[in-house]
C-alpha cells in the first residue's frame, strides 16, 4: 500500500512510519515540524539526540534500502498544498498523528489554547474535506485518546467508542408511552484538557464525514505511550526516536524513568490517584498495521478501537520504579484539574482479536527505558521538569485569592 503518514517526525509517527515502511509499504511522512519549533519555544528538546527528518531517511535508506518519502507541510494552514499532495500520490491509506498532543502544553495560556484548537482541529478537518475534494477512496486511521471519555466512569467498563442506550418513547405532549427505545451513541465524552477536548471534536468530524460521505475512517482511543525504542529504530543510532521528559510533554512513567535515571524525586501529582491507559511503543506501531490492515468499509461507521494494554495508578507506577531503581518519590501539587482518585476500566478486545500479544509493563522493559535515559542523561536539564503549566490560573485579577 501507499501510506501517508501525516506527523511522520513525532514521537508515536517516526517510528510507525518505519514500522510500515519495514512491511513493504511504500511510506511518505507528511510533517511541518512544529514538535521541533515548540522544544525551541520552551527552550528544550529531546533527551535522545534526533536527528533531522533528511539525516533519518538517508539512514533509513542505507541501512535497509527502503525509501521514505518527506513533505514539509503545514496540514492546519494549508489545504491546497495538501489536496495537491493527495492528487499526486493517490495514497491508499493515511495515518494521521499530526497534532498538538500535550495536555500541559494546552493549558499553558490563551495563546496556547488557542493555538491548539486551531491547529489540532483545522488539521483533522483539512484532511478530511481534501479526502472528499479529491474523490479517492483513502482510509483514515487516526491516532485520538483514551481521554474522550474522562477517567471517572464510576466502576463502568469503557466500551470502544460506543454505548448501547435504551431511551423512553414520549408522545408529544411528554407523556412516557411504555415503549423503549435502542439506540447507539459515541460514549459521552469528559475530556480533561483543551488539548482532549480537541479530540472529542475530532471524533464528531469523523462521524459526520462517515456518514454523510461515506469516508473510511479508523480513530484509535490511545492510552499513555512508554518505552522509547522499536525493533526498526534500534536498527541505527541515526534512527533513535525522540523521549519527552520535560513538564509539558514528558508522559508520567518515561518521566519517571527518566527522573530515576538522573537523580531526580519522582514528581507524584497529589496523592498519584489518578489510574490511567498504557501502551508501550512497539504495541503502537503493532496496533497501527493492525488497524491499516483491518479497514471498515465505505458507509459503515467509524471504527473504534481502545488502544491500550493495561492501566495503572500513577503512584504504583512510581512505587514500581522507585523499587527498581532506588529513586525517592515526592508528591507535588497537582498543576492540573483532575480527580485525585479514579478507577479505569476499559474495553480493548478489538487489538486483541486481531492478534496483539501485549506487552506488559515488566522490570526488565522498565530497566531498558531507564538505561536509554542514564546513557543520555548529560543532556538533561534538570529545570525543565517540574510541570509549571496550571489549568486554573489563580493569580487572575479579580479572584480572591481564598478561591
Ligand atoms: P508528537 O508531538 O511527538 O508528534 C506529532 C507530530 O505532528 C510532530 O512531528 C509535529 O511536528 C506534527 N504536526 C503537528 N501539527 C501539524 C500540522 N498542522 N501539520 C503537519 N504536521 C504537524 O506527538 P506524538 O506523541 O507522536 O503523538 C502523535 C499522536 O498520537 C497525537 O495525535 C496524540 O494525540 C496521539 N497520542 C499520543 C500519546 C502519547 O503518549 N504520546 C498517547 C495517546 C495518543
Ligand atoms: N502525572 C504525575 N506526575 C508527572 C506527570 C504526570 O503525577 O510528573 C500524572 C498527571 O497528573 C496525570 C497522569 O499522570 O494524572 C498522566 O499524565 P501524562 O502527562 O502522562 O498523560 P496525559 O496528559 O493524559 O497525556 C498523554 C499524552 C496525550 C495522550 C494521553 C492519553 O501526552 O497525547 O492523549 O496521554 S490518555 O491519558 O489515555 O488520555
Amino acid at each position: 500500500m501507499r501510506i501517508l503518514v501525516l506527523g511522520g517526525d513525532g514521537f508515536c509517527g517516526w517510528p510507525a512510519a518505519l514500522h510500515l515502511s519495514q512491511a513493504g509499504h511504500e511510506v511518505v511522512i507528511v510533517d511541518n515540524l512544529s514538535r521541533r519549533r515548540i522544544d525551541e519555544e520552551l527552550g528544550t528538546e529531546s533527551l535522545t539526540p534526533i536527528r533531522t527528518p533528511q539525516e533519518r531517511i538517508a539512514a533509513w535508506q542505507e541501512v535497509t534500502g527502503r525509501a521514505l518519502g518527506f513533505r514539509d507541510l503545514d496540514l492546519a494552514q494549508d489545504y491546497e498544498g495538501f489536496l495537491a499532495l493527495l492528487r499526486e500520490l493517490r495514497p491508499d491509506a493515511l495515518v494521521h498523528f499530526a497534532e498538538q498532543r500535550a495536555a500541559p502544553y494546552s493549558m499553558k495560556s490563551p495563546a496556547h489554547k488557542r493555538y491548539t484548537v486551531d491547529n489540532n482541529v483545522n488539521a483533522t478537518h483539512n484532511v478530511l474535506a481534501a479526502i472528499v475534494e479529491s474523490g479517492l477512496d483513502v482510509h483514515v486511521v487516526h491516532l485520538g485518546t483514551m481521554g474522550v471519555y474522562g477517567y471517572g466512569t464510576a466502576g463502568m467498563r469503557i466500551p470502544e467508542g460506543y454505548l448501547d442506550v435504551k431511551a423512553h418513547a414520549e408522545d408529544a405532549d411528554g407523556t412516557r408511552t411504555g415503549e423503549l427505545i435502542d439506540q447507539t451513541i459515541l460514549y459521552p465524552s469528559n475530556p480533561g484538557s483543551v488539548y482532549h477536548m480537541t479530540k472529542v471534536l475530532d471524533q464528531h468530524l469523523f462521524a459526520f464525514y462517515a456518514k454523510n460521505d461515506r469516508l473510511r475512517i479508523t480513530d484509535l482511543h490511545q492510552g499513555i505511550i512508554w518505552g522509547t525504542h522499536t525493533q526498526e529504530t534500534e536498527l541505527d543510532e541515526r534512527l533513535v526516536n525522540r523521549f519527552d521528559y520535560d513538564g509539558d510533554y514528558g508522559t508520567v512513567l518515561n518521566r519517571f524513568l527518566m527522573q530515576a535515571a538522573v537523580g531526580y524525586p519522582l514528581t507524584v501529582h497529589g496523592t498519584g490517584g489518578q489510574t490511567r491507559a498504557f501502551i508501550h511503543i512497539r504495541d503502537m506501531v503493532r496496533c497501527i498495521r493492525i488497524a491499516i490492515d483491518n479497514p471498515p468499509a465505505a458507509g459503515d461507521r467509524v471504527k473504534i478501537f481502545n488502544q491500550l494494554t493495561e492501566t495503572h495508578r500513577v503512584r504504583d507506577l512510581a512505587a514500581l520504579v522507585a523499587e527498581i531503581s532506588g529513586a525517592r518519590v515526592e508528591t507535588v501539587p497537582n498543576p492540573r484539574q483532575e480527580s485525585a482518585e479514579n478507577d479505569l476500566f476499559a474495553a480493548n478486545e478489538t487489538f486483541l482479536d486481531l492478534g496483539l500479544e501485549p506487552t506488559t509493563l515488566s522490570a526488565g522493559l522498565l530497566t531498558e527505558v531507564e538505561e536509554t535515559a542514564r546513557r543520555w542523561a548529560h543532556r538533561a536539564d534538570l529545570e525543565k521538569i517540574p510541570a509549571t503549566s496550571l489549568w486554573n490560573d489563580r493569580t487572575r485579577p479579580g479572584v480572591p485569592k481564598s478561591v
